[in-house]
């Protein structure tokens, strides 16, 4: 009777085992999940730590981006308006020459910025199809994404000889801006030899 009773026990201490066997079975997805989400909340707060730090070294510091006299920033960038004239090589020239390069227009801000920056004037930009006929490239080699070429060009001169081959853009509020319906200065291909101002942008 007593052996009995030891067996039963035994069983039912072996069927509870068991038991909490299959418990920790059960169990141990969300065990896992939770260590996992224990450490990404640990890499969460990490990260929140070290754009903290970032960020209060950046408004803590003292040195604030200026451009050099006579030139404008826009959106943390320099700009140069050249006074004087000359060819798109000449303008590139100058432009390497102040550390820069012809400006490139990639984003639509910074073309409106430009359409007001030049005034009046008509200015080359770094943009040329000087490579292959009709592949507009900008100055770092880029292909054209955005473009905001002025009605019916590029037209490469449209065949007439007194234009010659226009293989280098440039940005004026020309004629033809008024058919686009807004203000923005327009980009027109023109003979590389012409005499235009040119805007330079400092290289990022
Ligand atoms: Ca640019
Ligand atoms: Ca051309
Ligand atoms: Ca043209």
């Amino acid at each position: 009777m007593i052996q009995s009773c030891h067996s039963l026990r035994k069983l039912d201490a072996l069927r509870a085992m068991e038991e909490i066997y299959v418990n920790v079975e059960d169990i141990k997805p969300s065990i896992s999940q939770t260590a996992e989400t224990i450490q990404q909340s640990h890499t969460n707060q990490t990260s929140i730590i070290i754009c903290g730090v970032k960020k209060s070294l950046i408004e803590n510091t003292d040195i604030k981006k200026t451009c050099p006299a006579g030139w404008r920033m826009f959106s943390c960038t320099c700009y140069f308006l050249s006074t004087q004239s000359g060819s798109w090589e000449k303008a590139r020239e100058d432009c390497r020459a102040r550390g820069a390069d012809l400006v490139i227009i990639d984003s639509p801000e910074e073309q409106t910025f430009l359409s007001g920056f030049i005034s009046t004037s008509e200015t080359w930009i770094g943009l040329s199809d000087r490579e292959e006929e009709g592949v507009w490239k900008w100055v770092d080699g880029t292909p054209l994404n955005l473009t905001y070429w002025a009605v019916k060009q590029p037209d490469n001169g449209g065949g007439d000889p007194k234009w010659g081959e226009e293989d280098c853009a440039h940005l004026g509020h020309d004629g033809s801006a008024h058919l686009t319906h807004d203000e923005s200065a327009h980009w027109n291909d023109l003979l590389c030899g012409s005499l235009l101002r040119w805007i330079c942008e400092e290289m990022a």
